[in-house]
């Protein structure tokens, strides 16, 4: 007995901008994503004032998922998945945002995606907002910063829960909410929250403002989706990196403690339908005066998510320091390197205990069932001519995290739903826009500058994993 659940959602997870491609087949409108140009480690993306000639936009192609879905989806049948978690391009269903009616052919679209999932016995997970906001309520509107994009996402929200309902019922509301906390970069604000900010703007309560504006649209979602099916079942979604303190003197607990509280009040806000007084505290220590209603407090305390998904990749660690008596955390400054463990290409630590201890911190804390929507290891793979990849690396990553989530569930108790490993086929990195940054059990034939034959093929994860779901997550 490996102590996962029956019904236990092993699977795979993906955005739709990060592989769909296809960027205006099918009445697509621009999204967020269509405007950011490839970076790499350590060199940002580069947001454009629109899409510009000349620019590489790797998210417009992308894997050409719009076209290969069949193919792919055949594999993830092959692996053996219970799930396919993916996001519905919001562009596709309403390509302004701001349109009254949706349009028919991107909503058709995804009709055959979820019906070919569910023809190979793969249920959909889908996420609503997964950094692909319309564009154009970004140029026109501010993006979330704006009160009536609550409205915009509604819209967007019912008529999918109403099309799909019988086809899909779990849901999440925003992916990774919680990485706008870190506001002093461009990519978090924008890719969250469509937020550009003008130079020299406070940009903090700004953050503040859009996500209470989200956090009330994710409400109202929650409590439109039980009206259309009560059996509809809607998560939010958390970008979850635990914050350790670097060493156990008192400050640095109070810090990393602190620094929890600013990265993660988002999950009390989705679970419990009110704020945490330490953030109105902040707020009024702040003197930020933010727009939130009567009406706004009685929508978030109705529309409690069901579920919290959240991604984990690794952990932070953080220390006092002098010159900072309140332990107020900024996450472009706060973050100490962590002694004790390993840390990939890409300067992400390796921690899977660091899975256990967050699974129980969910758990201690709000008692809700917990989905593990996101995992994984991005490494550079070298595929050889067949296309066989080599990835014990990625398997040694993935087996630990594994090994750590069943010792919550079966030592801890942690009441655990499923396993969607991130980019179960490789797409273009989010934060990069990189091609090279891999995650897949699945390679794909193409490279940083878009050239290759996207073709499909095995690496030796794939035949891991599949074995990994055949016994339940007994053989590691
Ligand atoms: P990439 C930062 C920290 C943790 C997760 O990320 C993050 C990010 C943003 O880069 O994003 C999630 O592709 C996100 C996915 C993303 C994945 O993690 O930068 O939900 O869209 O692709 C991995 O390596």
């Amino acid at each position: 007995m490996s102590g996962f659940k029956e019904g236990f959602l092993w699977g795979g997870a993906v955005a739709a901008h990060q592989l769909e491609g296809g960027w205006k087949e099918g009445g697509k409108g621009i999204s967020v994503a269509d405007v950011m140009t490839a970076g790499a480690h350590g060199v940002p993306r580069e947001i454009t004032d629109g899409v510009l000639q000349g620019k590489n936009y790797p998210n417009h192609e992308a894997i050409d998922f719009y076209h290969r879905y069949k193919e792919d989806i055949q594999l993830f049948a092959e692996m053996g998945f219970k799930c396919f978690r993916t996001s519905i391009a919001w562009t596709r269903i309403f390509p302004l945002g701001d349109e009254l009616e949706p349009n028919e052919a991107g909503l058709q679209f995804y009709d055959d995606l979820f019906d070919e999932c569910l023809k190979h016995g793969i249920e959909p997970v889908i996420t609503l907002s997964h950094f692909e906001m319309p564009y154009h309520l970004v140029t026109e509107y501010g993006g979330w910063r704006n009160r009536k994009l609550i409205d915009f996402f509604l819209r967007f929200s019912k008529v999918v829960f109403t099309r799909y309902q019988h086809k899909v019922k779990y849901w999440m509301t925003f992916n990774e909410i919680n990485n706008q906390a870190n506001y002093h970069e461009d990519f978090a604000p924008f890719t969250n929250s469509g937020l550009k900010y003008q130079p020299g703007e406070d940009r903090e309560p700004v953050m503040y403002q859009a996500s209470h504006y989200e956090l009330v649209a994710s409400a109202l979602a929650v409590r439109a989706a039980r009206e259309i099916n009560p059996a509809l079942q809607v998560g939010c979604m958390i970008a979850m990196c635990p914050i350790y303190p670097l060493t156990c003197a008192p400050g640095d607990m109070m810090m990393a403690m602190n620094a929890m509280h600013r990265r993660y009040w988002f999950t009390d806000v989705h679970v419990r339908g009110k704020y945490p007084q330490h953030l109105l505290n902040y707020f009024e220590r702040r003197g930020f005066e933010l727009d939130i209603t009567d009406e706004d407090l009685a929508a978030l305390a109705e529309g409690c998510v069901d579920y919290i998904g959240f991604s984990y990749y690794m952990s932070f660690a953080t220390k006092a320091s002098a010159d900072n008596p309140q332990f107020d955390y900024d996450e472009s400054k706060s973050l100490v390197s962590n002694p004790y463990v390993q840390k990939s290409d890409w300067g992400w630590q390796i921690d899977p205990v660091g899975l256990r201890y967050s699974l129980n911190w969910f758990w201690d804390h709000y008692q809700l069932p917990l989905f593990i929507v996101e995992n994984g290891f991005g490494a550079i793979d070298v595929a050889q001519d067949d296309g066989f990849v080599d990835d014990q690396y990625r398997i040694d990553y993935l087996s630990a995290h594994v090994a750590e989530m069943k010792k919550a569930v079966v030592e801890d108790g942690v009441d655990l739903m499923g396993y969607t490993p991130w980019g179960c086929i490789d797409l273009v990195s989010a934060g990069t826009g990189e091609m090279k940054k891999r995650y897949g059990f699945i390679y794909v034939d193409k490279d940083n500058e878009g050239r290759g034959s996207l073709s499909r093929s095995r690496k030796k994860s794939f035949k891991w994993y599949k074995d990994v779901i055949e016994s339940n997550g007994e053989k590691l």
